[in-house]
């Protein structure tokens, strides 16, 4: 068992609770202070929803036959005492594998058929649709009944030349499906395009994700995992083999779907034992490990402490056997304690910059109001005491004082209130910019740019022209929000300087991450592009695939962009709204309280005392506040920084 990474991501799994339970707290002391607006808390309620969903993505991706499966084998399943995974000389993992635990299910294996291929729907939607897989129940009690499930992952079967072009599957340069053409008359294509297997091991119930990948042939036909699987995944574990080196296809896999798309990654040198000759010392054996180390390390160029030497096969035995010495010579250990960092480390630092920047952000806004509430009472305070012993022609002037500033205060709300409405339409606006029909739109004239003959010079230049639209767009964005942002100046500066609120302004709009992401997908298309795999296969039927995946994308974009907007938007006004109906509300009582102390004097003492109440009672509430934030800015402090993982 990899203690040290179970360890680390039982602790991230508590951290995690801590923060749906703090955001919890802070929703609870939203509406115990009838501070709650219902976007805001529908957004702090999808946030711990987020949390509880949370996953941590860890793929897999090398050539065929490196050892990705018995790495991940000798990770995860030992606990099994067999291989479970089929881990197999040539080429064994047929289609890409999902291994995760939903509890909301049946331990099983659900097995996307490769017939799926011949439609454009992307793996995404097929994912959402149950009827589209055949599932096969897992008994977990049996680790025998379980291996037996688990080949479906590896089967194939014969397909004519017409079949295996319309699956896109056809590649007249690879010598084998050539070969068998030649002599058959047919080929062999896997039998699954995607098998998901959920399986209840207590590393995947605290949200680990593990994807297994098959080699580069898969890797090319299937550009959902360049697109979207590989770089979303937390860190990508890429395996190079000892008796082959790093080959030509293998510098392919790294340098066309890891080395820029992969945020973290860790790069494994494995089948180490090949070079633990009886013959030769131990000193030599370790020096020509670290020659190997030392060479894969240039070819890849990277330094030579971010490659890790392995034996995969030994780890797994050392594991069941329980030989001690054998599983130290197998290097896995030092694997595990890197992924522990790195895996953990990036979902943190993810987090940090989300949910906890969000509601960072939101508790810092509802401070001001707490303190605003404070400050209220305190003047209110302030002005009574200097009532004590004043007769009722001083009491009759403040109350005229008063109705004047409630006069004035009003007028102030309505311009606030038109300048809402304003806003709620230039809002409206700006979003529909960012709607999914618009994106339609601008798709559907990049696809006029790329025309029938789906080539790759077409994509390009399809591209170009999203891009171009895109930029536009996001200047067009960038102008409305300062038009937003400029009105809303305008009201944050009345109330500041004609009602005594603390001086602020909202934050402008980012655009840089909308830009960015579309920017990525502008350079997955370039390199895509100029690939040579995306000459070997079906060539129009790939670029027809990648750019239907790559709208898919740009949804995505385009979605999270819109979500942005809309919560940018609301908090332009969220807290000074708050702010504006409990200043009237202070405002309101400080003219009836005057109004019954002008008619009995003895009111006064009553009304001190109720105020003195009510002060310790903000002032608590204001530090209940001061805590949460202190907790989640402390839960934003970075855990151990993951040192030789490349990131
Ligand atoms: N000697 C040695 N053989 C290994 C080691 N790890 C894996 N192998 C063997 O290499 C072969 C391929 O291993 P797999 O785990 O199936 O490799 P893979 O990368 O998953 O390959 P595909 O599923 O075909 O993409 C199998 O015969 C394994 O037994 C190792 O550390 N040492
Ligand atoms: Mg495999």
């Amino acid at each position: 068992m990899a203690s040290g990474l179970h360890q680390q991501i039982a602790d991230f799994h508590q951290w995690r609770d801590h923060l749906s339970q703090t955001i919890s707290e802070y929703r609870a002391w939203l509406e115990a202070t009838g501070s709650n607006d219902s976007l805001q808390d529908l957004r702090l309620f999808d946030m711990t929803e987020t949390l509880r969903k949370d996953h941590l993505v860890l793929a897999f991706v090398a050539e065929f036959s490196r050892g990705k499966t018995e790495t991940i084998n000798a990770l995860f399943f030992a606990d099994y005492n067999q291989r479970l995974l089929p881990s197999e000389a040539g080429r064994t993992t047929m289609c890409p594998t999902e291994i995760f635990w939903d509890e909301r299910e049946e331990p099983c294996i659900k097995l996307l058929p490769i017939e799926t291929r011949k439609r454009d729907d992307s793996l995404a939607y097929l994912k959402s649709n149950p009827n589209e897989w055949t599932t096969i129940r897992l008994d977990v009690h049996s680790a025998e009944a379980m291996k037996e499930s688990m080949h479906a992952v590896i089967q194939q079967k014969s397909v004519s030349l017409e079949e295996a072009r319309a699956l896109g599957l056809w590649n007249e340069h690879d010598l084998s499906m050539a070969q068998s053409m030649k002599t058959r008359g047919a080929v062999d294509v896997p039998v699954w395009r995607h098998a998901l297997i959920n399986f209840p091991h207590p590393l995947l119930k605290s949200g680990l994700v593990i994807l297994d990948t098959p080699g580069l042939n898969t890797l090319g036909s299937e550009p959902e995992l360049t697109l979207s699987i590989i770089p979303n995944a937390h860190a990508v574990i890429f395996l190079l083999a000892t008796d082959t080196g790093v080959t030509r296809s293998d510098m392919q896999i790294w340098t066309d779907f890891i080395r820029t798309r992969a945020s973290r990654k860790l790069a494994i040198l494995n089948k180490i034992d090949i070079l633990w000759d009886e013959m030769k010392t131990e000193h030599e054996i370790k020096a020509s490990i670290q020659t190997q180390i030392n060479t894969t390390a240039q070819q890849l160029g990277l330094p030579p402490s971010c490659v890790l030497a392995i034996s995969a096969q030994k780890a797994l035995l050392a594991k069941i056997k329980k030989d001690a010495a054998l599983l130290e010579r197998s290097g896995i250990a030092k694997v595990e304690h890197l992924l522990a960092e790195s895996v953990v480390g990036a979902k943190h630092e993810i987090l940090s910059k989300t949910i906890i920047a969000e509601t960072s952000n939101m508790l810092r806004a509802s401070r001001k109001v707490a303190q605003q509430r404070v400050e209220d009472i305190k003047a209110q305070l302030k002005e009574l005491d200097s009532l004590k012993g004043q007769n009722r022609m001083v009491i009759q002037s403040m109350l005229s004082k008063v109705t004047e500033e409630r006069k004035h205060y009003e007028a102030s709300v309505i311009t606030f209130n038109k300048a809402e409405q304003q806003i709620s339409g230039l809002g409206q606006v700006l979003l529909n910019q960012l709607s999914l029909q618009n994106l339609d739109a601008l798709l559907q004239v990049s696809k006029a740019e790329i025309g029938e003959s789906w080539t790759t010079l077409g994509l390009t230049r399809g591209m170009k022209d999203l891009m171009q639209r895109t930029a536009e767009l996001a200047l067009l964005i960038t102008e409305q929000a300062n038009q937003i942002k400029g009105t809303a100046d305008e009201v944050y500066k009345l109330f500041h300087e004609h009602h005594g609120f603390t001086d602020r302004k909202p934050p402008p709009l980012q655009v840089e991450h909308f830009i960015n992401n579309m920017k990525q997908l502008q350079k997955a298309t370039q390199e895509f592009c100029a690939s040579p795999v995306n000459v070997m296969t079906e060539k129009h039927f790939l670029i027809r695939r990648f750019f239907i995946q790559l709208g898919g994308q740009a949804q995505v974009v385009f979605q999270q962009a819109h979500a942005d907007c809309q919560h940018w938007i609301r908090d332009v006004f969220g807290p000074l709204r708050q702010q504006i109906g409990d200043h009237k509300a202070a405002l309101e009582k400080r003219s009836n309280s005057l109004m019954d102390i002008h008619e009995n004097q003895h009111v006064l003492e009553v009304n001190l005392a109720a105020l003195e109440k009510q002060l310790v009672k903000a002032q608590q509430q204001s530090t209940e506040l001061d805590q949460m934030l202190l907790r989640l800015i402390k839960a934003a402090k970075p855990v151990g920084q993951p040192a030789e993982v490349i990131s």
